[in-house]
C-alpha cells in the first residue's frame, strides 16, 4: 500500500495549499453522462474525485469508477456510506469512523467486515475521522447511521472529537454538514478544530459558490468537497 495520496494532502496542508474535491454520487450521475462531467472536471481545479453516498440505490460502483477513469487521471477516492461501497477500481478509500456518533457499527463494525476485503486490494487506505455537524435539517447520513450530528453552536465538542480522532491515529479530519446541507459548517467551528489538531481538515456540505469555498479555506480547511452544487449546475466549476 502506498501513502501517495495522504502525503500529498499533508504536504498541501503544510504549504498552505488549498485542495478541491468533487463528490460524484453514482445514484445521481448516469454512466452515459460521466464523460461529459469529467471533461468539465478536467478543465477545473479539481484535485480529487470522491465517489459514494450515505445510501446507494445503484449497484454499479466498479463500472462507475472504470468509466470515470476512462476520461481522467485525477485520483478517485471511495467515500463509502457503508461496507458494501467498496471497489478495487479506485485509488484509495477514506476509511471513515463516524466519531460524531455513538453507533458502534459506524465506529468500528463496518470496518471489521470490510478490512479483510480491503487487504486484498491495492487501495490506499486513509484512516479518517468523520464528524457530522448539524446543518439545519436531518441529513440522510445522520438518519441512515442512526446518529446525532454535533450541534453547530458547540465548536468545543467538534474540537474534542477531532482531537480524539487524531490521537487514535486518524490521518484526516472530515467536518461534514452532509449532502445538500442547508447551513454550512460554521467558520468558528472549523477554526477551533484547526487550532487544535495537526491533521489536514476536509470540509463539505452545502458549498455552492466561490465565496463559500474561500470562507472554508480561510477558516482552516485544506480540502473542500463539493457535491450537490455540481450535480445541479455542471458549469459551476468554471466560476471557482
Ligand atoms: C457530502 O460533503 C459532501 O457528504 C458534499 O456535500 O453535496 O452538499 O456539496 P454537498
Amino acid at each position: 500500500m502506498t501513502d501517495k495520496i495522504i502525503s500529498h494532502i499533508q504536504q498541501a496542508k503544510n504549504n498552505n495549499q488549498q485542495l478541491l474535491a468533487i463528490l460524484l454520487d453514482p445514484d445521481k450521475l448516469a454512466l452515459k453522462d460521466i464523460s461529459d462531467r469529467i471533461l468539465k472536471i478536467n478543465t477545473s481545479k479539481i484535485d480529487y474525485i470522491l465517489v459514494g453516498g450515505s445510501l446507494l440505490f445503484t449497484n454499479n460502483l466498479d463500472a462507475f469508477i472504470l468509466e470515470v477513469k476512462k476520461y481522467t487521471t485525477i485520483p478517485v477516492l471511495l467515500f463509502p456510506g457503508n461496507a458494501i461501497q467498496i471497489s478495487d477500481k479506485a485509488d484509495g478509500i477514506l476509511f471513515l469512523s463516524l466519531l460524531s456518533g455513538r453507533n458502534p457499527e459506524y465506529l468500528v463494525g463496518n470496518h471489521v467486515i470490510v478490512a479483510p476485503l480491503l487487504k486484498q486490494t491495492n487501495l490506499e487506505i486513509i484512516a479518517s475521522s468523520y464528524l457530522l455537524i448539524e446543518s439545519g435539517r436531518e441529513t440522510t447520513a445522520s438518519y441512515i447511521s442512526n446518529t446525532k450530528p454535533i450541534p453547530r453552536h458547540k465548536p468545543e465538542i467538534a474540537m474534542a472529537t477531532a482531537l480524539a480522532g487524531e490521537m487514535m491515529g486518524h490521518k484526516l479530519t472530515y467536518l461534514d454538514g452532509g449532502s445538500g446541507a442547508q447551513k454550512r459548517v460554521p467558520s468558528e467551528l472549523i477554526q477551533l478544530v484547526r487550532e487544535n489538531i495537526q491533521n489536514p481538515i476536509i470540509v463539505g456540505g452545502g458549498i455552492r459558490s466561490n465565496e463559500q469555498l474561500q470562507t472554508a479555506y480561510k477558516a482552516g480547511a485544506t480540502m473542500v468537497v463539493i457535491g450537490t452544487a455540481f450535480e445541479n449546475d455542471s458549469e459551476l466549476l468554471t466560476n471557482l
